[in-house]
């Protein structure tokens, strides 16, 4: 009871300041207004990080927040967490409680995302490989002026071996995924790169750093070709900015949602 009550109240003050203003304070660090933790200690300021260990750990997952872009929203994702058990109110703990899309900010796709016996069978983010998301994986800049096709894909010259590879694009350059606006001019793959990827690599992790691994144009083909197989696993809304291109350690853990074709998911690389 003890241990439970302490986790919920961690997690609350954890949560409390990433929010719509409305039901929460906003979080520092993004150019908005100040978190106020309702403690009356004016230094009580809690820590956000994007490395740590002295630059050992590199956080690549976007801060789900109320005006995070949201697939074909204008809005941004808006509020999706309420506290409807708050200590003002007499409750003895806060409890926070959230609805978002699980396409939701940096996250995961399972097969059942575009094939429909897919989905009926059961492949959700519950059935994907840990051993695909973690591991040595390949950061790698992508040229500036293209989507990625076949030619890009090889002009990259990723050697043979390479099972995970994040792509950094001008998606990264343009700061995307910090507005709130969704747009379809996202840099991805078109189906011929991703047809060139899976048939000439050896890569079953694809990352990148907008809300879809394809490009609008080629939105389903795309998809269709890396997740038919059911091998390729796609991480998307990665933040991929501020890291070094080179290889690291990538640990990406998804949620467990049973009979969820996708999940937010957290990943950090390791050097
Ligand atoms: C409890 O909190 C809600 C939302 O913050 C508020 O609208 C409501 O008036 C509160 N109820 C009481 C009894 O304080
Ligand atoms: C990539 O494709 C999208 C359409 O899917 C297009 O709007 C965009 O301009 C293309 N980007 C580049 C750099 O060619
Ligand atoms: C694989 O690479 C070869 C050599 O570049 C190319 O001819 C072939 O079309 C590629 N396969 C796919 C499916 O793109
Ligand atoms: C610890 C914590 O998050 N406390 C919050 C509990 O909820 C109230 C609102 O009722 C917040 O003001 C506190 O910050």
């Amino acid at each position: 009871m003890k241990a439970l009550l302490f986790s919920s109240l961690f997690l609350a003050l954890s949560v409390s300041c990433a929010a719509e203003p409305a039901a929460y304070p906003v979080f520092p660090g993004t150019g908005a207004a100040e978190c106020s933790l309702s403690s009356g200690v004016d230094d009580l300021k809690p820590v956000r990080q994007e490395i740590y260990d002295g630059g050992r750990i590199y956080d690549i997952s976007h801060r789900i927040t109320s005006h995070m872009p949201s697939w074909g929203s204008t809005e941004g994702l808006g509020q999706f967490l309420w506290l409807p058990a708050s200590m003002k109110n007499g409750s003895l703990a806060n409890n926070s409680e959230m609805k978002l899309p699980t396409h939701t900010g940096t996250h995961v796709d399972a097969p059942g995302h575009v094939f429909d016996h897919y989905f009926d069978a059961g492949f959700d983010v519950d059935t994907l490989d840990l051993g695909v998301l973690n591991g040595p994986a390949l950061l790698v800049d992508v040229p500036r002026d293209k989507n990625i096709t076949a030619e890009v894909m090889e002009s990259l010259h990723i050697p043979k071996g390479i099972r995970r590879v994040l792509f950094r694009t001008l998606n990264t350059d343009r700061r995307l995924m910090h507005k709130k606006e969704f747009d379809t001019s996202y840099v991805g793959f078109m189906k011929d790169g991703a047809k060139w990827l899976v048939e000439n690599t050896s890569i079953k992790l694809v990352g990148i750093d907008y809300l879809s691994v394809a490009a609008y144009d080629d939105l389903i083909p795309s998809h269709l070709v890396f997740l038919e197989g059911r091998e390729v696993i796609l991480v998307e809304g990665l933040k991929l900015e501020d890291v070094p291109a080179g290889i690291y350690s990538v640990h990406c853990l998804p949620l467990r949602l049973l009979g969820a074709e996708g999940s937010p998911i957290r990943c950090i690389l390791i050097k």
